[in-house]
């Protein structure tokens, strides 16, 4: 049985493909567990919308009634936006199988979402921040990084949110063999922040240069991925020290309740949120969409080198 047969692909993103036209990834597990309704929703739309107006043909990914779908429709988009918290499965590598064999739903994380994307020949994937090290839990590593170390997948994102350990998280990705690229930046992006203060392997400035240095990854037969790191846009910036306080809390609230693993990215991202009110949301979304535009103008980029 080949992997063929379970991925099902939507009519326009298997045309794309086999076109050779661009196509860019989108993760669910920010329209599950990332973005409560209906922001969730709403920014998955508009992250398929940027990825057009990129040129290229958005590939939302999940597990549907456990069959790996790429290429969500709107209608698939909503019902797992308006689905209850904790009825969807959260899929990262470990999770695939589960998932697929129960016949579930399951929402693609970072490391989910390489896979599929892998499976489908999709070279180029947007999301907003990778999963890390967390912080004061330096045993809790998420299988982002150790996918971005085994499957050849570019993913476009603004970092790693600072609930995590930021230093530690650039240490694992250096041991998986995977370049972190800051494109217009020389500092790997702190989501809401544009700078973590740490140094990224190297500057660019176009999406031209990331796709070659994509495509070189891929002459030279490597199994792992390309980190490419693009701040939030300038105007919708938040200070980091105001960050700091609302994540100090939030994570000592996660010692207290004992709350580890899967559960604990989904705890800390709602309660910051909470703890910040609205106003890191505006960051949120809008890094999102940049990541997508820019993703899609790295497809383009990279399907016609
Ligand atoms: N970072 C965000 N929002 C998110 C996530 C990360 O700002 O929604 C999600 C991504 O899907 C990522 C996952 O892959 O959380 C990481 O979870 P864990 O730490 O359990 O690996
Ligand atoms: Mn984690």
């Amino acid at each position: 049985m080949g992997m063929s047969i379970t991925v099902h692909l939507s009519s326009e993103v298997s045309e794309a493909l086999r076109a050779g036209r661009a196509v860019v990834a989108l993760e669910s597990t920010l329209i599950t567990h990332g973005l409560p309704y209906p922001v969730n929703v709403e920014t998955a739309l508009a992250m398929e919308a940027a990825v057009r107006a990129g040129g290229a043909v958005p590939a939302t990914i999940a597990v549907l009634g456990g069959k790996i779908t790429v290429g969500l429709t709107r209608a698939q988009i909503e019902m797992l936006a308006t689905r209850p918290a904790g009825s969807v499965r959260k899929c990262s590598r470990r999770d695939l199988p589960i998932a697929i064999a129960r016949g579930e739903d399951g929402a693609t994380t970072v490391a989910g979402t390489m896979i599929v994307a892998h499976m489908a020949g999709i070279r180029v994937f947007a999301t907003g921040g990778i999963g890390g090290v967390h912080r004061g839990a330096p045993f809790d590593v998420s299988a982002d990084l150790i996918e971005l170390g085994r499957t050849p997948v570019a993913v476009v994102c603004s970092g790693a949110k600072s609930i995590l350990d930021l230093p530690l998280t650039l240490e694992v990705l250096e041991t998986q063999g995977v370049p972190v690229v800051g494109l217009g930046t020389e500092t790997l992006p702190a989501f809401y922040s544009r700078s973590s203060g740490l140094p990224v392997d190297v500057l660019i400035q176009t999406a031209v240069e990331a796709a070659q240095i994509i495509a070189a990854a891929q002459r030279i037969g490597a199994k792992h991925g390309v980190l490419v790191t693009v701040p939030v846009p300038e105007q919708d910036a938040m200070p980091a020290e105001k960050m700091e306080v609302a994540i100090r809390r939030a994570t000592a609230e996660a010692e207290e309740n004992k709350i580890h693993g899967k559960a604990a990215t989904p705890f800390l991202l709602a309660r910051v949120a909470e703890l910040t009110a609205g106003e890191s949301r505006r960051a949120n979304i809008a890094l999102l969409v940049n990541n997508a535009r820019t993703a899609a103008e790295i497809a383009v980029a990279l399907a016609t080198l």
